[in-house]
């Protein structure tokens, strides 16, 4: 797939430039594009973008750091060593003449290469694959009732660094297989930083943080091979979850299309646990906090997910930076469930210390308190999104911890990771990771210690540096515990009782799902359980299943060829909860990209048209034709962006067929005829027939003008189907696609909605 950035096209395109650039050509949209000339001599540095400076914070001694920041980054006109001594020459080592050995004495060339080998860092032990942007947070002071911190006060303006991941994969894997995915936001507020480390899912596999590295243990590709890579199908991940059925719940939304999201930008998030909000009164309510994305909650289908690694396996993050790139600002709503301080911590029932429950949003409605917006692209990777340290401890006044098991264990492994991770405990000192507010702590010495303490008494009290620091109580800003009783009680190794309830929210979440995201589930079920070698595994996922829902387990079931049990323990009787589902309400269609196939021949008046009425619409089209270049001549020429070769479905949100296109040149049937090969001749590119049967499989909306109805029908795609538009005029066609992609997708109408999604 293309490199090309089609959102900051169309941006370009919105702001008056014409077309964006051919398919392959470098360049600014709408000219040719220019030879890029090499450069001879020295210049001066370019200006350095607003996006290469580093957090306007302060340095853990009180100093501004923006000038250190410039110029520690690449600048100046001439090469240099690590010393600031400059250099002849980088490209040859220095030798006993052109063909003698190379001399040891040569620095730099040691230098050079002892950097490159230690260029790398551990990656995360999980989370390790992960995509981050810039932000801004803006509350809406709605919470300021129940919480004392200062940066959810009315109109306060915080920034922010988001960090989206995968759980299982490597740093290089795949950003479309089927997982949890990560949801960090770091809030540089005024009062110092505040984490919040949540994922897309709202609960966890594990209540115990005993437990956690025994269930990445298993997650995790297996020892001996090291197969397979960023997958949980596979027998080990289905032996843990079958055998701790506390992971039942969030073992479901995984196999839901939740598991697999279409844009990191349409992803929920979720902080989990039960947190403490405390307010000026001292006052404290319990919370769960929530991400909700304006673009509203879509995935992409498992099929489509498959392809996607393969053909992009950078879908999400390239996704994530082109929509910023563009100014297509992704958005979300924070909000928060509250719920009374009371000494047993439940909610109508719901044990609010257990992670792996959620409370329906119609028990306790998600309150909106502020606005997220992702406005910036790191400007350099390493430093920024591998850097970033986030920490479940790192609170401000106002925001508290329950007595979560899981919770506290995240408490100890946060900060313990990074020690290893980035090298020493001074990772605070690292540009993502400082502080806004002043630091001004007696933490001393250490690897990679970049700050240079003054002072003589790093301890207090003291008499030598005029007693400083001094401490802050609860009215000067300092953060104070809420003074929680802890109840009297023996030591052991246990749960609560309340905590062996595996089944009533998985059923509750089954529930609640339309037709078609059931029999997504089931699908997924019968695809992950289908890689595993043990039968016994299945036989005992199953026997989980059955305790959830006879339907879901009979399906999966049938999928394996393998008997359905009957349930061990009555189901539960539970309520469905319509929040959870995603299908069944209208959404947003900015930033969606809808691909126009089309030709030398087709009806290029109308693919103008249509083109600019997506535009007009927030949208981004792709022209899509038999070869790159230019589809007719003068200034009304339409400039090719994908061609046949180039173009795959799962780019697209939608596609609209404007005229009969051609047959590339590149295509088999082309090839075999140039070749004086007898070949089957052929109207329709056979890559044209596979995009539109691909996008009409994964319920995409597809359209036809003037003629492409014949590639259509050549696609074995029924004219009359659910979500197929027909018409002369592609710019009506278009707007009837647009309607339909407002729904995300277009399930099919033979499976109708549940009431409750209306
Ligand atoms: Fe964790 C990273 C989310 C339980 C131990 N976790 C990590 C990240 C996210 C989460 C989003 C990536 C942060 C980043 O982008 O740098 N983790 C969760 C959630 C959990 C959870 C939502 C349950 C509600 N995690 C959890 C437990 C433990 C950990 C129970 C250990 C006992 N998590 C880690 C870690 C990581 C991490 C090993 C790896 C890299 C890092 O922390 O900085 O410490």
């Amino acid at each position: 797939m293309s490199e090309k950035n089609p959102l900051k096209r169309a941006a370009d395109a919105l702001r008056g430039a014409v077309d964006g650039p051919e398919e392959g050509i470098p360049g600014k949209p709408g000219t040719e594009s220019p030879s890029v000339a090499e450069p001879v001599e020295p210049r001066d540095p370019p200006p350095p973008k607003p996006d290469q400076t580093g957090p306007d914070t302060v340095s853990p001694t009180g100093q501004p750091t923006g000038a250190d920041q410039a110029r520690m980054a690449q600048s100046g006109s001439s090469l240099t060593n690590a010393q600031g001594s400059r250099l002849p020459d980088t490209d040859h080592s220095l030798k006993a003449g052109p063909r003698g050995p190379v001399l040891l004495q040569d620095h730099h060339l040691r230098e050079k290469v002892m950097h490159f080998d230690h260029e790398r860092i551990p990656e995360r032990v999980v989370h390790a694959r992960g995509s981050g942007a810039h932000g801004v947070f803006r509350s809406y002071g709605t919470a300021a009732g129940v919480t004392k911190a200062a940066f959810l006060a009315e109109d306060v303006e915080t920034p922010v660094f988001v960090r989206f991941s995968t759980v299982l994969g490597s740093r290089g894997s795949a950003d479309t297989v089927r997982d949890t995915r990560g949801f960090a936001t770091k809030f540089y507020t005024s009062e110092g930083v505040f984490d919040l480390v949540g994922n897309n899912i709202p609960v966890f596999f594990i209540q115990d943080a005993i437990k956690f590295p025994d269930v990445i243990h298993a997650g995790k590709p297996h020892p001996d091979r090291e197969i397979p890579q960023a997958q949980s199908a596979h027998d080990t991940f289905w032996d843990f979850v079958t055998l701790h059925t506390e992971a039942t719940h969030h073992t479901l939304w995984n196999m839901s299309d939740r598991g697999i999201p279409r844009s990191l930008r349409t992803m929920e998030g979720f902080g989990i646990h039960t947190f403490r909000l405390v307010n000026a009164a001292g006052e404290t309510t319990l919370v769960k906090f929530h991400w909700k994305p304006k673009l509203g909650v879509h995935s992409l289908v498992w099929e489509e997910a498959q392809i996607i690694s393969g053909v992009d396996p950078d879908f999400h993050r390239r996704d994530l930076a082109d929509a910023i790139e563009a100014g297509a600002y992704p958005e979300w709503e924070f909000g928060i469930q509250t719920f009374p301080d009371t000494p047993d911590q439940t909610f109508e029932g719901i044990d609010l210390l257990d992670p792996t429950n959620i409370v329906p949003e119609e028990l306790a409605p998600v309150q909106p308190i502020g606005l997220l917006t992702l406005d910036r692209n790191p400007s350099n990777f390493f430093a920024e999104t591998e850097q970033v340290a986030f920490h479940v401890g790192h609170l401000v006044p106002g925001i508290d911890i329950t007595d979560d098991p899981l919770l506290a264990g995240r408490l100890f492994s946060y900060l313990d990771t990074q020690i290893t991770r980035l090298g020493g405990p001074n990772f605070p000192q690292i540009p993502i990771n400082r502080p806004h507010a002043p630091v001004n702590d007696m933490l001393r010495d250490g690897f990679h210690q970049t700050a240079v303490h003054r002072g003589v008494a790093p301890y207090r009290p003291n008499s030598l540096d005029g007693g400083c620091p001094f401490t802050a109580g609860a009215d000067m800003g300092g953060y104070v515990e809420a003074p929680v009783r802890v109840p009297e009680a023996t030591k052991v190794r246990e749960a609560p009782e309340s905590f062996a309830d595996h089944f009533s929210q998985p059923r509750r979440f089954w529930l609640s799902m339309s037709p078609v995201e059931r029999e997504h589930i089931i699908g997924a079920y019968t695809f992950e359980l289908g890689k595993c070698y043990e039968q016994a595994i299945r036989e005992r996922a199953l026997q989980v299943l059955a305790n959830v829902d006879p339907e879901l387990c009979a399906g999966v079931a049938a999928g394996l060829g393998l008997p359905a049990p009957e349930p061990t323990e009555p189901l539960a009787d539970v309520e469905p909860s319509p929040a959870l589902s995603q299908v069944g309400h209208t959404w947003p269609t900015d930033g969606r990209i809808i691909g126009i196939i089309t030709g030398e021949d087709g009806d290029l008046d109308g693919v103008a048209a249509a083109r600019q009425a997506v535009l007009d619409g927030g949208m981004v089209p792709l022209v899509i034709a038999p070869k790159g270049g230019k589809l007719g001549s003068g200034g009304g020429a339409l400039t090719v962006q994908r061609t046949y070769a180039t173009a795959r479905s799962v780019e697209f949100d939608a596609l609209l067929v404007a005229g009969v296109p051609g047959v590339g040149e590149d295509a088999y049937g082309a090839r075999d005829a140039k070749a004086g090969l007898p070949s089957v001749p052929s109207t329709a590119d056979p890559r044209v027939g596979l995009l539109l049967a691909e996008a009409y499989r994964h319920g995409k909306a597809i359209g036809a003008a003037k003629g492409g109805q014949e590639s259509l029908e050549a696609a074995g795609i029924p004219l009359d189907a659910p979500g197929v538009i027909v018409g002369d005029d592609a710019t009506t066609v278009l707007q009837q696609l647009v309607q339909l992609l407002g729904t995300h997708r277009v399930w099919s109408a033979s499976l109708p909605l549940p009431e409750y999604t209306g």
